[in-house]
């Protein structure tokens, strides 16, 4: 048995994730997890929010709410849509835990033990009405571009300008609107990443199965321009981890919290923690420390192109910094980006069709096939409600819905419902096991890949074998003939159901659980020879016909909403 650790990029706390984000980390690596449970291994399957930082404090602050408060009911929220998605996270956890607090302070003591952080004098802008510094974008004042006059210190949203706070006319405070500001020196720690560069490096050379996307980002950070920079991972913020050197004041750096990027990956680590105690106590070191039973772990992350550099260089740089024998990524599954109708998918501009709206429309398998079988894997790839209508239709309606619906209620009028018996298996048949053998060998190597798409082109066509088969078959046709006949192709039929309810559980689990459930087998292992799973459902054995499993998305369906996700959220 393989035991493996999986986890998803951290979402941003504020606010409801679109599709976009959840097809580039969450859905693959459900997809992942799930399949290495079905397949009978150990799976630690982590995510979290990601609650510190500007953008957290910004909408906790717009929605009027204390951001403690803010976080802990957007994590609700999150998690609870994540259900809904069917995201099997052994834990759900937040950065903001205790747990994390602790290990990212011990984190920076180590670092600072190995003399891997140095401080450092900055000039920022102070808000004497606020009492305390101000970043970039919490900075306004008139564009000297454009003319807007609420253009923030790191941008002018009307011209998009990079802006320095500096550049605006009339700088005032977005907190208070207040103008009395001032510049002011600040102490910050950095982590002196450069020092580790070849360490970096060398491990970075020594993942010869990373995809492409994952390495050529990394060593363009590495090798391009200056090289790898030293980072700051301190901020003069109150919401966030507060700096201390492990257990001990950090002298000098009261009032300021640590970056949100810097405690954001720990909390990898962290949220095992919270998932032992959440257990009541299991042993979460055994899948972190390499001295602690963590040496057989495989450990794959899931994530968007935009993480990369973090997982690549500075989590890793923490890590290795440290000395300690912490577990270190074996695999790093990066996703290029899904478009929009033509444009982007974006949060801050409320453009797309975002998690809980998606839910709404439709159940979640729907989604998780058409975003899994079309993710933008090697190059961007674009949602489109056409594609989407198509999508839907051809792969879950008319083929793995149909077979279903015909096997079962063709068998319900002809033979009852349990399993009839008839002759044996003929060449047919032998062919079609043939088949299905070596595409459920491929099938099985590409998941092991995370071959996202080729899985799922290998899986419908998988589907597609069988529907082939009912229709050169013809059972509705031999049992005018060759009662024994037909009853022995339904008998194969109802088995092929069972058949698929196991392999397609990673992509469409409801679906699969009601495929599963009308065929009543409550346990079926992962099938590696089709013969005998499609000796699994003996004669007599009691089945029901289920609901349709997909309805068809209708032309004025899609109409409707093309036109309703056309604008903007609000
Ligand atoms: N929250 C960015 C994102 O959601 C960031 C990921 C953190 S992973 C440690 O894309
Ligand atoms: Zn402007």
């Amino acid at each position: 048995m393989q035991r493996h650790l999986i986890t998803s990029a951290i979402p941003y706390i504020n606010g409801i994730k679109h599709l976009g984000n959840l097809v580039g980390s969450q859905l693959p690596a459900d997809l992942y997890a799930r399949y290495q449970r079905a397949r009978g291994n150990e799976v630690l399957f982590l995510c979290a929010t990601d609650e510190h930082g500007t953008p957290a404090e910004l909408a906790a602050a717009k929605a009027g709410k204390p951001v403690a408060e803010y976080c802990a009911e957007m994590h609700a929220v999150q998690a609870e849509i994540a259900e809904g998605f069917g995201l099997s996270f052994d834990h759900f956890g937040r950065s903001s835990s205790p747990q994390n607090h602790a290990l990212t302070q011990h984190f920076a003591g180590r670092l600072a033990d190995a003399g891997l952080i140095r401080e450092v004098v900055e000039k920022q802008v102070y808000s004497n009405a606020d009492g305390r510094f101000l970043p970039d974008r919490y900075i306004e004042g008139t564009c000297p571009n454009c003319g807007y006059d609420k253009a923030r210190g790191d941008q002018c949203e009307n011209c998009t300008k990079q802006l320095d706070p500096t550049d605006l006319i009339d700088p005032r405070s977005a907190v208070s609107g207040s103008t009395d500001l001032e510049v002011r020196d600040t102490k910050h720690l950095y982590l002196r990443q450069s020092a580790l560069k070849d360490d970096l490096d060398a491990w970075i050379d020594s993942k010869s199965d990373w995809p492409i996307l994952t390495t050529s980002i990394a060593k363009k950070w590495l090798h391009d321009g200056d090289g790898l920079q030293d980072r700051g991972i301190t901020r003069d913020l109150d919401w966030g981890i507060p700096v201390r050197r492990g257990d001990a004041d950090w002298p000098g750096m009261e009032g300021k919290v640590f970056y949100v990027w810097f405690d954001a990956p720990i909390e990898y680590i962290a949220c095992a923690d919270e998932w032992a105690q959440a257990q009541g106590g299991a042993d979460w070191q055994r899948w972190w420390r390499t001295d602690k039973g963590a040496k057989d772990v495989r450990y794959t992350q899931f994530m968007g192109k935009d993480n990369v550099p973090f997982h690549t260089l500075s989590f890793p740089a923490t890590i290795l910094g440290s000395g300690e024998p912490w577990k270190m990524v074996d695999h790093l599954k990066s996703f290029n980006y899904l478009n929009y109708e033509g444009g982007q998918f974006s949060t801050s501009q409320g453009r797309g069709v975002f998690m809980d709206q998606a839910l709404a429309l439709l159940p979640a398998d729907y989604w998780r096939w058409w975003l899994l079988s079309n993710c933008p894997e090697t190059s961007d790839t674009e949602f489109t409600w056409e594609l989407f209508q198509q999508g839907v239709n051809k792969d879950l309606a008319d083929v793995l819905g149909n077979f279903v619906s015909r096997v079962t209620k063709f068998c319900r009028s002809k033979f009852g419902e349990t399993v009839p018996e008839g002759c044996a298996f003929g060449p047919q048949e032998n062919a079609l096991i043939e088949t299905l053998n070596s595409r459920m060998d491929q099938y099985c190597q590409l998941m092991d890949k995370m071959e996202v798409r080729k899985s799922a082109q290998e899986l419908r066509a998988i589907w597609v074998a069988g529907n082939e088969y009912l229709q050169t078959a013809a059972p509705w046709a031999t049992i005018k003939e060759d009662e024994a006949k037909a009853a022995m192709q339904i008998r194969l039929g109802l088995n092929l159901i069972a058949l698929y309810a196991v392999l397609s559980a990673p992509f469409i689990p409801t679906a699969s659980a009601r495929m599963q459930d009308a065929m009543n087998v409550p346990d079926m292992d992962w099938p590696t020879d089709a013969g005998e799973a499609l000796a699994k459902l003996s004669p007599g054995h009691a089945f029901s016909v289920p609901d349709n499993l997909f309805g068809k998305i209708s032309d004025d369906d899609r109409s409707d909403w093309q036109e309703r996700f056309s604008g903007i959220r609000t």
